[in-house]
């Protein structure tokens, strides 16, 4: 049986998908942006994209036969404030995407079931994969492509009915599918998410050097994180959400109520010295099933320590005390930022 794109879309949203549109697997041109990107380090040592860079420039290098990628969006806002609206005394900011469940999974099982369908309606010659974050695909083109919405000058993709706070997926496949039409780009003059930006990591309208973004730094970075960026982090001590909070398309953003974006307690409204006391164990538990797990133990510890360094001196005591007594201090990148932290004037 043929597959029409308005079943696929219905069927999208049956499993679980908020939006859902389809791309021409083809050069689009923003793809090739990537080779200037790297070229200038803006990736830092975010190694695996050059690795994959020949994948991301145009998903046939993947599979030879794509021809179509139906592009996928699950929103993960919640009712909760953003952090740019201000925070309490002693309070901190953990990533919104990361409050609850690990998106890779709840999006993985969504769109295998996608999938299936595919399979069952299409018959044998069907060719696809699928994709979320980690695979070779660079997803906010697509999602664009595809008429999800358009690459914001934060470089988020935006989508005017619901807003920046949506997860990307994706299915690469040999059926040809009525592709949608692109999304339109409506910043205007707005320079919000530029102004905002505590690092200025977005360097130029829609160019983010994730060297210098506070994302990177709280998640990837694997070592120490170069002296002169540590005092940037502050309240946002697990990712950043500032360009996506004071983005005029996210002042009335939808909300979702879906469990597996409703915060953990521990991230509900943590405070800087309650998250230094946690113990590791107390840890590990949070963050099973936790998209935080990618930057694991060390590295949250670690952004923690640099944290605490812009504390009043009582407090910050008590914070890296707290740190020391674990058995995770023994690590020298905790370590080492312990004593940074405790050194700072
Ligand atoms: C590496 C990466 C990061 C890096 C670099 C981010 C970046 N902007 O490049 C870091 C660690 C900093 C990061 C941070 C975040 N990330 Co991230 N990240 C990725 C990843 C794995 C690859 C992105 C990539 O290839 N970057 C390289 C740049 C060059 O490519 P690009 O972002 O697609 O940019 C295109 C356009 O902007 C355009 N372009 C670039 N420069 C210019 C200049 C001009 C003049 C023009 C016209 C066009 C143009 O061309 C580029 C394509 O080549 C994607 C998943 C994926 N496979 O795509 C998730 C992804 C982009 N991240 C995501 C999220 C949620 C985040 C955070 C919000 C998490 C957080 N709260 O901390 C932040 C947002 C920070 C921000 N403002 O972008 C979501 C984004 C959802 C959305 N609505 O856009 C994705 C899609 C993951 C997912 N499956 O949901 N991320
Ligand atoms: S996520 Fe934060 S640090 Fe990164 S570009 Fe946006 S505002 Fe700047
Ligand atoms: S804050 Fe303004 S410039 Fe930045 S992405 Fe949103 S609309 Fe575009």
């Amino acid at each position: 049986m043929a597959v029409t794109a308005d079943a696929v879309k219905a069927k999208a949203a049956e499993v679980g998908f908020d939006l859902c549109g389809i791309a021409l697997a083809d050069q689009h041109p923003k793809l090739a942006r990537l080779t200037e990107w790297i070229a200038q380090g803006r990736a830092g040592e975010m190694e695996y994209l050059a690795a994959s860079a020949q994948e991301r420039l145009d998903v046939r290098h993947s599979l030879r036969s794509a021809t179509s990628v139906i592009s996928v969006a699950v929103l993960y806002n919640t009712d909760r404030p953003y952090s740019a609206e201000g925070l309490g005394a002693g309070q901190v900011a953990v990533s919104r995407y990361a409050w609850g469940d690990d998106y890779h999974g709840v999006l993985r099982t969504r769109l295998r079931a996608l999938l299936q369908w595919l399979s069952d309606t299409a018959g044998p010659g069907l060719e696809a994969f699928t994709c979320v974050d980690d695979g070779p695909v660079q997803e906010r083109v697509y999602a664009e492509a595809a008429g999800l919405g358009w690459i914001g000058k934060n470089t988020c993709l935006i989508n005017p009915g619901v807003g920046s706070w949506l997860f990307l997926g994706e299915v690469v496949t040999n059926l040809e599918l009525e592709p949608d039409i692109p999304g339109v780009d409506q910043c205007g003059t707005c320079t919000r998410c530029l102004d905002a930006c505590p690092t200025e990591a977005i360097v130029a309208p829609y160019e983010l050097d994730a060297a210098k973004c506070l994302s990177y730094l709280t998640i990837e970075v694997r070592g120490a994180v170069e002296e002169s960026l540590r005092p940037a982090i502050r309240e946002q001590v697990y990712g950043c959400d500032i360009c996506q909070d004071v983005c005029p398309w996210n002042r009335r953003a939808a909300t979702s109520t879906t469990p597996a974006w409703q915060p953990r307690d521990e991230f509900r409204a943590p405070r800087l010295v309650d998250l230094c006391r946690m113990s590791d164990d107390a840890w590990v538990t949070a963050l099973k099933g936790s998209a935080m797990k990618r930057a694991g133990l060390h590295r949250l510890r670690r952004s923690l320590a640099y944290s605490a360094a812009g504390l009043p001196p009582a407090e910050r005591t008590m914070a890296l005390d707290a740190l020391r007594a674990q058995p995770s201090a023994r690590a020298s990148v905790v370590a080492d930022a312990i004593i940074w932290a405790g050194t700072r004037p």
